[in-house]
């Protein structure tokens, strides 16, 4: 299996320009229509608009990255059957338009959430970071949600409102904004009584029905899938377990098999994020690849540092837990695809450094440190290949 080296880009609104891109090094573009309300059709025009806008660039719209699903859904309440003819709609209009991948998560609520978006490295580059006892801090004396206390131990809540008592108003509101409101693809506008309204919508919601409803999303959608050659992949719980009360069901190998064997159609496939998944130090994501590499559509090559209180930040891309050469490494020797098949892959975010520094890029999406990563990664495939031919 071979690489197409891939780059997120946000839309004609993203500073860093698809001429940027080529620049970078890669070919496919990572793209959705973010301006879109979750839950419509993407029109077959507004497709194909944006997708003339990149090869205009003398890039490939490679992944959609994501099609949102619509929370009804999750919930299977409310308008959920529409919501779904939807999602099939905009599914057939992207592969009318030769757009086949199309990456989507299932985590209620949030998307990935980090505390800190700028936390600073030694080496004076700032990365993003999940604080534990922040988040703790957060969720018991900020957000007050009801049996937060229940998660943790102890001594995790002590130093949850230690940690409280040393914030003033404008750090209460830069956590928020970070946790809840300001990630692009995440809920923004979010407010606080907003999230504990959806909480109490997710009171009955266990993982085991959410599960379930997972699957019945995936019955609907897969056979139009099929039919449409469109290469669906779910990606992971960021972080791996359950947040804010909420269940999570794609955040482990044994949550990944459940996933493939509840529908076994290659259609139904996975983005490995090493990011994501390496949180939980039991994961192990060479066995990931080497019981599905023909179901991985897309990979998200990211590190993350483990710290002992389950705290980890975003490390450089060939260091830190995620282990990324192995990971690299069973893909390229993986014989379950023909070994000139490109699966696409990404550098999955990167440390703000050099000038962008002071630009404000999306977290996690700045150039330089991604630029970087993707180098770093394609030196890395070139040596993997050198020692292993
Ligand atoms: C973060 C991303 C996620 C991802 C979605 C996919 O950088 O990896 O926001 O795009 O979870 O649906």
């Amino acid at each position: 299996m071979r690489f197409e080296y891939t780059w997120r880009w946000y839309g004609p609104q993203d500073e860093i320009r698809l001429s940027d891109i080529s620049q970078c090094g890669a070919t496919g573009i990572v793209n959705a229509l973010h301006e879109i309300p979750y839950g419509e059709v993407w029109s077959l025009d507004a497709i194909k608009k944006r997708k003339t806008m990149i090869e205009d660039a003398g890039l490939k719209w490679s992944v959609v990255e994501s099609v949102p699903v619509h929370e009804d859904i999750k919930k299977r309440t409310g308008d959920y059957k529409q919501y779904i003819q939807n999602y099939k709609q905009t599914l057939i209009n992207l592969a009318e338009c030769g757009v086949y991948t199309v990456c989507y998560n299932f985590m209620p609520v949030l998307d990935w959430t980090r505390t800190d978006l700028n936390y600073r490295l030694e080496n004076g580059t700032y990365a993003l970071r999940f604080d534990a006892t922040k988040f703790a801090a957060f969720e018991i004396f900020i957000l007050k949600r009801d049996g937060a206390q229940k998660d943790y131990t102890e001594v995790q809540i002590q130093k949850a409102e230690t940690y409280f008592n040393t914030l003033t108003n404008q750090d209460i509101n830069e956590l928020t904004d970070n946790l809840i409101a300001g990630i692009p693809g995440g809920k923004s506008g979010l407010t606080l009584e907003g999230v504990r309204e959806i909480l109490e919508e997710y009171k009955d919601i266990d993982a085991i029905k959410l599960h379930e409803n997972l699957e019945y999303f995936l019955n609907e959608i897969i056979p139009v899938a099929e039919e449409k050659d469109i290469l669906m992949c779910i990606h992971p719980d960021d972080p791996p377990y359950s947040v804010l009360g909420l269940p999570r069901i794609v955040s482990t190998n044994k949550d990944v098999d459940r996933l493939m064997n509840s529908i076994p159609s290659r259609n139904n496939g996975l983005t490995l994020c090493t990011g994501s998944f390496a949180v939980r130090p039991e994961n192990d994501l060479v066995e990931m690849v080497d019981k599905y590499a023909d179901r991985i559509h897309f990979l998200h090559f990211r590190s993350i540092q483990r710290e002992p209180d389950g705290s980890f930040f975003e490390a450089e891309h060939l260091q830190g837990n995620s282990d990324i050469a192995k990971v690299m490494n069973a893909i390229i020797k993986s014989d379950k695809l023909s070994s000139n098949y490109r699966v696409p892959m990404r550098p999955d975010h990167g440390h703000k450094m050099l000038a962008d520094i002071h630009k404000n890029h999306y977290p996690g999406y700045s150039c330089f440190g991604r630029l970087k990563g993707l180098s770093e990664l394609k030196g890395l495939e070139q040596g993997l290949r050198f020692k292993y031919s």
